[in-house]
């Protein structure tokens, strides 16, 4: 299992807002190290893929709805304790609970268009990782 991976999204809102500039900034001062990433769309079908987990949830057709509403930027990043080091930076799944200074609380409106994803284990760190990227488009050093 690999410990020093993550897996995020830019969400629909970061991108609309002009903001993918601002958090990679802030993602890549925080020492996490860029090995994949692309600018890409999700479909229905891979929105409700991506978040099968949440399906059952009231929220799921907002959420659905609103990963769909745009392009992402998806991206496998690098840096030791990098699943648990990425939570604490990106922040609460509310903003209105996110600690001062991380990327939710600066750039969220939501809990909803909450701005980024950050994997949530190594283990789906490396699921999601392979949702958008082959091994031969990671660039790890
Ligand atoms: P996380 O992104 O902080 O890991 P999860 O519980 O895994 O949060 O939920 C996935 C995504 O679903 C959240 O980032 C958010 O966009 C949305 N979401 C989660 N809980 C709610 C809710 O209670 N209301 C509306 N949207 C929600
Ligand atoms: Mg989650």
């Amino acid at each position: 299992m690999i410990t020093n991976r993550t897996f995020t999204m830019l969400k629909p809102d970061t991108v609309k807002n002009g903001n993918i500039g601002a958090v990679l900034e802030k993602i890549c001062a925080s020492g996490f190290k860029i090995i994949g990433m692309k600018l890409t769309q999700l479909t229905v079908e891979r929105a409700e893929a991506f978040y099968a987990i949440h399906k059952e949830q009231p929220f799921f057709e907002g959420l659905v709805a609103f990963m769909t509403s745009g392009p992402i930027v998806a991206a496998v990043l690098e840096k030791e304790n990098a699943v648990e080091d990425f939570r604490l930076l990106i922040g609460s799944t509310n903003p209105d609970e996110a600690v001062e200074g991380t990327i939710r609380k600066l750039y969220a409106s939501s809990t909803t268009n909450n701005a980024i994803h950050g994997s949530d284990s190594d283990e789906n760190a490396a699921i999601e990782s392979a949702f958008y990227f082959s091994n031969e488009e990671l660039f790890s050093s």
